[in-house]
């Protein structure tokens, strides 16, 4: 016979081995293209989890039934990877001139502790709160764009680029660094200093195809964001002007390409991308209207290839590198805060309309995939206003210098707009500062849903 503190260790050991198989880790990784809005969405995020109240957070639903205990920071573990500035980011929205955070150029993380207390099933049994170990992960959509390089020998990469720098909207910008390397190729010779002048001309081409035309196709990613790979030799080289041949300078080139394949985009999967749970993708569809035609179309080109790095069964390419494990993608168009509350079902469906098609190999593949539309901080008031003799909604808020203003901002359309549409519609959907006074819970739109599809599961 076992007596009853026997008994009561006995109990307590089989529910601390059951606590610690449900303590579980997630690390979540967030990406978007330039300006997409990662920084603002991790610093909301952490502080949704750090200070979110039932009230503010409705649902999501460990919140909502009052399991949840609180977040707390933990020191970021891995010895490699920077520190995510959340605490920065927070006190640039909540200064006295409020601002937005920089624009980041490379991956960060952070660990969050969240605790809360179990409720159904098994998990009702265990009476003891249960952790679950957050990392978040902020990395550049761009260097999604280089996956389509692994499929390419470097011939082939070369006339697509080749291709595509011969038409419009690119062909004149690019002109005379195609004159310039169609000559330095035909020559043949492989000169280290004219590859790496010649290079680098690249990378500001595909900058400034980025910063006057608003394009998002640009490759090879490390070319715009290199982060602590500038000048590095593996960044030496560029699409070849002419036809293939056999020259010490095509061979060279094409030497450094499968480098850069192999010690740049493989590296990025193999030591970052395959240890990834459950993945946002944030797109700004509002910057590419504002823009033009070109900047649309782009941007759809651009999210179709960075939604290829998730189609794992289509192309096995990632499944040959390593086994991939992510079981969620949440898409969210951002800054919904920037229209009136009527527009914003449009511009979910724009977002579904832009990335639906290349969405059904990623659920074949098995993950779950949300489309939301969300606000990380929200910057506006919505209300109704007067305009010649209408009633129309309106927003107040405080553009990037200060003003305070009462806007119109105008429709959103629900699909895929008509060429026509850039030359009909002349609306602008300003940037907006944050407001005055902003205090921690951040106010947002929609974040507990995305807390919801990302974690929910996680925190029964
Ligand atoms: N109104 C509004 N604007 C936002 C929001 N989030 C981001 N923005 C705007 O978008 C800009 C870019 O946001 P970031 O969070 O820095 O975007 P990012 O993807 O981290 O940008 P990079 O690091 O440059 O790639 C900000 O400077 C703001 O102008 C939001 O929730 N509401
Ligand atoms: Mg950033």
């Amino acid at each position: 016979m076992l007596d009853s503190s026997t008994l009561k260790t006995l109990a307590r050991a089989a529910t601390d081995t059951l606590k610690r198989g449900l303590d579980q880790h997630v690390r979540l990784a967030v990406t978007g293209l330039s300006q997409a809005g990662k920084t603002a969405f991790i610093t909301s995020l952490t502080d949704q989890l750090l200070h979110g109240t039932p009230r503010h957070l409705p649902f999501f639903p460990v919140q909502a039934e009052g399991r949840y205990l609180g977040a707390k920071e933990m020191p970021q573990p891995h010895p490699l990877v920077p520190r995510f500035r959340y605490r920065d980011n927070l006190a640039m929205l909540q200064a006295d001139q409020p601002g937005w955070a920089p624009s980041t150029q490379g991956i960060s993380e952070l660990r969050l502790h969240l605790k809360y207390q179990p409720d159904t099933g098994i998990r009702g049994f265990i009476k003891e709160p249960v952790t679950l170990v957050l990392d978040i992960v902020d990395y550049p959509g761009e260097w999604l764009l280089d996956l389509g390089m692994l499929d390419l020998d470097y011939g082939q990469w070369s006339a697509q680029q080749q291709k595509l720098l011969a038409q419009k909207p690119r062909a004149d910008l690019a002109a005379s660094w195609c004159q310039d390397a169609t000559a330095y190729c035909a020559q043949g010779q492989s000169d280290e200093v004219q590859t790496e002048q010649l290079a680098e001309r690249f990378a500001a081409l595909l900058q400034d195809f980025r910063a006057s035309l608003g394009l998002y196709y640009l490759q090879p990613g490390r070319f715009l964001l290199p982060g602590e790979l500038k000048g590095a030799p593996v960044l030496a080289f560029f699409p070849w002007q002419g036809a293939p041949d056999d020259s010490p300078l095509y061979r060279q080139l094409a030497k450094v390409f499968e480098q850069y394949k192999s010690e740049v985009v493989k590296r990025f999967y193999r030591d970052h991308f395959a240890s990834m749970d459950r993945q946002v993708v944030l797109v700004d569809t509002l910057a590419a209207l504002n823009h033009s035609r070109a900047a649309f179309l782009d941007l759809q080109l651009a999210l179709t290839e960075v939604l290829k790095s998730f189609q794992y069964g289509q192309s096995g390419l990632l499944s040959r590198l390593f086994s991939p494990r992510i079981d969620k993608v949440l898409f969210a168009a951002t800054q919904a805060d920037r229209l009136t509350p009527d527009q914003r079902p449009a511009l979910t469906s724009l977002i579904g309309e832009l990335i639906g098609p290349a969405l059904e190999p990623i659920r074949f593949a098995g993950i779950d995939v949300g489309v939301e539309t969300l606000a990380a901080v929200c910057t506006t008031q919505a209300g109704k206003g007067q305009l010649d003799g209408q009633t129309l909604p309106c927003l107040k808020g405080r553009l990037a210098d200060g003003r305070q203003v009462t806007l119109f901002p105008g429709d959103v359309p629900a699909s895929l707009p008509a060429a026509d549409f850039w030359q009909r519609q002349g609306f602008a959907f300003p940037g907006f500062a944050p407001p005055l006074g902003l205090r921690s819970p951040l106010a947002h739109l929609r974040m507990d849903k995305a807390l919801a599809f990302l974690l929910g599961d996680k925190m029964l």
